[in-house]
């Protein structure tokens, strides 16, 4: 009786706690960047006994977590891990042994760890020491909890996402409403997690306040790096940034072409990176020097804003991931321009892997490019 309480209907033992594993590691969602999201349960007779997640950097991984919470319990059970546990000293030491000094039984693990001073290198451990080691259950799921780490991991460069919300009629959105961005939206959710967001400077009017940036609205959120683009608007008149920053926030940085700063007090602190041309080059070359994982083109408003980054970004195979927001809207002819007339469908950029997500405010189109 006590082992069928904690497994589902289908009796899919592993895939059950693993589910739950997942679970825990999503409690950091936001936190983690540059390490991963893990979550970890211990099970011992059906029953689970111990649980642990990785909070943020520095913190002690969540197998620690775990075998802490299930004490002497941990002797023979089996322990269920989203990600390879690790084998190395980092800033903490490694889980492996963690394991092995507390007696599992068995250990199964949802993905490998592509980080490259890992990468099977825990599982060979593990099994080295005679602990039965299952390796890919619900990977897909593991995988899809650390999309910017992988791929930081395995190309040395940010994942990359293009976002934005169409009306039914194909026209871009600037201001999303609070019908959209509200917190459990998927919009707030998206944001919470990337390391950065790019917008236009145009999105703004005349000031920037900390209220304006986007924002997710999850309770307690840890909210992304906001990239401002700034282009100097050409007319001569003035070089400055034209706006007045309210609120200094250090999760803000304009980045601008304009060819003189402004002077110090005009930033108020904020951090201004001064280039030649504003292009993802740069701006992705910013976010490696940062450590950063992953990036949120959120384009809103004029597309001619975004053309060049999106052209950039299709032809030198930077931008991984499209999310497609079309909300159940149809703005009046002639208000808007719409997008690009889409001339010979053969030519179109194929998505992969379409992931699509309906609520009552929109529906949304995942899709995967370069990944
Ligand atoms: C795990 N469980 O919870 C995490 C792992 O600097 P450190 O010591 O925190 O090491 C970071 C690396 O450890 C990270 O890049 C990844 O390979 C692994 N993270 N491993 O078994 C965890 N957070
Ligand atoms: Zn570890």
């Amino acid at each position: 009786i006590r082992s069928q309480k904690n497994r589902d209907d289908d009796g899919d033992v592993d895939g059950f706690y693993m589910r739950k594993s997942v679970e825990l590691a999503r409690k950091a969602l936001g936190c983690t960047s540059p390490n991963p999201l893990v979550g970890c349960v211990i099970v011992k007779d059906g029953q689970i006994v111990g649980q642990g997640f990785h909070p943020k950097p520095g913190q002690p991984h969540a197998e620690v977590f775990a075998l802490r919470d299930a004490a002497d319990l941990a002797e023979n059970a089996t322990a269920y891990v989203t990600l390879e546990p690790c084998n190395h000293f980092g800033r903490t030491p490694p889980c492996t042994e963690a394991l092995i000094k507390a007696r599992l039984k068995k250990v199964v693990v949802g993905m490998v760890d592509p980080n490259p001073i890992v990468a099977s290198k825990g599982l060979d451990r593990l099994r080295g020491a005679g602990i039965e080691v299952v390796v890919g259950v619900e990977e897909e799921l593991c995988k899809g909890l650390n999309e910017g780490y992988i791929h930081h991991m395995l190309t040395q460069k940010p994942l990359l996402t293009l976002r934005y919300s169409l009306s039914v009629n194909g026209n871009l959105l600037d201001s999303l409403g609070s019908g959209v961005t509200h917190s459990g939206g998927y919009y707030s959710r998206l944001l919470q997690e990337y390391d950065a967001v790019i917008i236009s400077s145009s999105l703004f009017r005349e000031t920037i306040s900390v209220d304006s940036l986007p924002s997710s609205q999850e309770p307690g959120a840890n909210q992304p790096i906001r990239f401002i683009m700034h282009r100097d608007s050409g007319s001569g008149s003035s070089n400055q940034i034209p706006f007045i920053i309210d609120n200094v926030t250090d999760k803000m940085i304009i980045f601008t072409d304009c060819t003189t700063t402004p002077p110090e007090e005009a930033q108020k602190g904020i951090k201004t990176v001064s280039v030649d041309q504003i292009n993802l080059d740069v701006i992705l070359d910013y976010c490696n020097r940062q450590g950063l994982c992953s990036v949120l083109l959120d384009m809103r408003g004029n597309f001619s804003e975004y053309q060049e980054l999106v052209k950039e970004g299709i032809k030198k195979k930077y931008i991984n991931k499209f999310v497609t927001e079309i909300l159940p809207l149809w703005n009046g002819c002639n208000q808007y321009d719409p997008l690009l007339p889409f001339k010979n469908i053969d030519q179109g950029v194929k998505l992969e892997n379409l992931r699509p997500l309906a609520s009552a405010q929109s529906v949304v189109i995942e899709g995967y490019l370069n990944f």
